[in-house]
C-alpha cells in the first residue's frame, strides 16, 4: 500500500468543508489507492465544531482514512502537509467595503503563508478557495520565499464547471463531449469565460451556438452563477464548491486527460500578455504533479479586451494589500 499523504483543510468546519472533507477521505480526490491523513485547521471559536467533523468522518471508517488532526495552530495544521486547501476566510460583513475585505482576509493568508513556508513538505501544493482566492495566493505565495511560487494556486475550477455545465445544458450534450473551455482571470465577476476553442462531440462550439449567445447569456450567467446560487439557495455555493476543489487537485497530482485543458489561476509567466506574477487564471495541462499554459491560442479583439480587464480588477486588489506582500 501507498503510504498516506497529508492533506490540510483550512475552515473545514464551514459549509465548503464539510461537503470536502469526506470526499477526500472516501479516494475522490486521490484515488481509491491512496491513504490520506486530513489536518483540519480551524479559528478557536470552530474547534467545538470541527471536532464534531471529526467524529463524523470516524463513523464513516473510511479505508483510506489513516488518521486525522484537529488543531487551530497553523504549525501543526501545517506541519510535513503535501496538500493545503486553504478555504477558512471571513465573509463580508454587514457595511464592509470590499476593500476593508481584501485588508481583512490579507492577514490570514499572509500568516499561512508563512506557516506553510516554514513547516509544509517542500513539495507542497497549495490551492488558495477563500476569497478574494487570486489575491489571497498572492499573498500567501509572497510570504512564502522558500517555496517556488507555481506552488501556490487558487481556484477558478468551479467557473470552468459552471461554464461547461451551461454549454451542455444548452446543447444538450454530454458534459463528457466537451472540451477545452476556459475561464481567464479574478475569480469574481470580471472572470472571462471564453468557448472560440471549444469543441463540442469533435465539433466547433460555434456549429451548436451562436457567438452572440455567448456574449449576451452564456458569460454573464457564467460571472454571476455563485449569485444566482445564493439568491436560490439562501446560502453560497458549497457542494459544487468542494467538487471543484476535488477536480483541482486531483488533475494537478494525477494530470489532464489528452487532448483538453482545465482552467486554474497561477502566478502569470507573462504569457498572454498578463502581468507577470499576478495569480491568473489560464487554460493549463497537468502532467506528473506539474502544470504548463496552454500556449497559442488566438484571441480576437473582445477577448483581449476581457484579459485585460480581468487583469486591471487584480492588479487594483493587488495595490490595496501592497504592504503584505512580503519575500
Ligand atoms: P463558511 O463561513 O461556512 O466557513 C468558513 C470557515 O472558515 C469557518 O468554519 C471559519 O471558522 C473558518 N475560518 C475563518 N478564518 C479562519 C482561519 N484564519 N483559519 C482557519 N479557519 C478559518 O464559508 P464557506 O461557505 O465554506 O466559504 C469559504 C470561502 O470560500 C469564502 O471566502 C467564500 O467566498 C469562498 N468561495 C470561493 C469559491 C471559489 O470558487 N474560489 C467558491 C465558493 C466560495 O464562495
Amino acid at each position: 500500500m501507498k503510504s498516506a499523504v497529508k492533506v490540510t483543510i483550512t475552515g473545514a468546519a464551514g459549509n465548503i468543508g464539510y461537503a470536502l472533507v469526506f470526499r477526500i477521505a472516501s479516494g475522490a480526490m486521490f484515488g481509491p489507492d491512496q491513504p490520506v491523513i486530513l489536518k483540519l485547521l480551524e479559528i478557536p471559536q470552530s474547534m467545538s465544531s470541527v471536532k464534531g467533523v471529526g467524529m463524523e468522518l470516524e463513523d464513516c471508517a473510511f479505508p483510506l482514512l489513516h488518521d486525522v488532526v484537529m488543531t487551530d495552530n497553523p504549525a501543526i495544521g501545517f506541519r510535513d502537509t503535501d496538500y493545503a486547501i486553504l478555504i477558512g476566510a471571513k465573509p463580508r460583513g454587514k457595511g464592509m467595503e470590499r476593500k476593508d475585505l481584501i485588508t481583512e482576509n490579507a492577514k490570514i493568508f499572509s500568516v499561512q503563508g508563512k506557516a506553510i513556508n516554514d513547516h509544509a513538505s517542500r513539495d507542497v501544493k497549495v490551492l488558495v478557495v477563500g476569497n478574494p482566492a487570486n489575491t489571497n495566493a498572492l499573498i500567501a505565495a509572497s510570504n512564502a520565499p522558500d517555496l517556488d511560487k507555481r506552488q501556490f494556486t487558487a481556484m477558478t475550477r468551479l467557473d470552468h464547471n459552471r461554464a461547461i455545465g451551461q454549454l451542455a445544458n444548452k446543447t444538450n450534450s454530454l458534459v463528457a463531449d466537451i472540451k477545452r473551455v476556459t475561464v481567464w482571470g479574478n475569480h469574481s465577476s470580471t472572470q472571462f469565460p471564453h468557448i472560440d476553442n471549444c469543441e463540442i462531440a469533435g465539433k466547433p462550439v460555434y456549429d451548436l451556438v451562436s457567438q452572440d449567445w455567448a456574449i449576451d447569456h452564456f458569460i454573464p450567467r457564467v460571472q454571476r452563477r455563485g449569485a444566482e446560487i445564493i439568491e436560490a439557495r439562501g446560502l453560497s455555493s458549497a457542494a459544487s464548491a468542494a467538487d471543484a476543489i476535488v477536480d483541482h487537485m486531483h488533475d494537478w497530482a494525477l494530470g489532464t486527460p489528452d487532448g483538453d485543458w482545465v482552467s486554474m489561476a497561477i502566478p502569470s509567466d507573462g504569457s498572454y500578455g498578463i502581468e507577470e506574477g499576478l495569480v491568473y487564471s489560464y487554460p493549463v495541462t497537468c502532467k506528473d504533479g506539474s502544470y504548463e499554459i496552454v500556449q497559442g491560442l488566438e484571441l480576437d479583439e473582445f477577448s483581449v479586451s476581457r484579459l485585460k480587464a480581468t487583469q486591471q480588477e487584480l492588479l487594483e486588489e493587488r495595490a490595496i494589500i501592497a504592504d503584505l506582500l512580503g519575500g
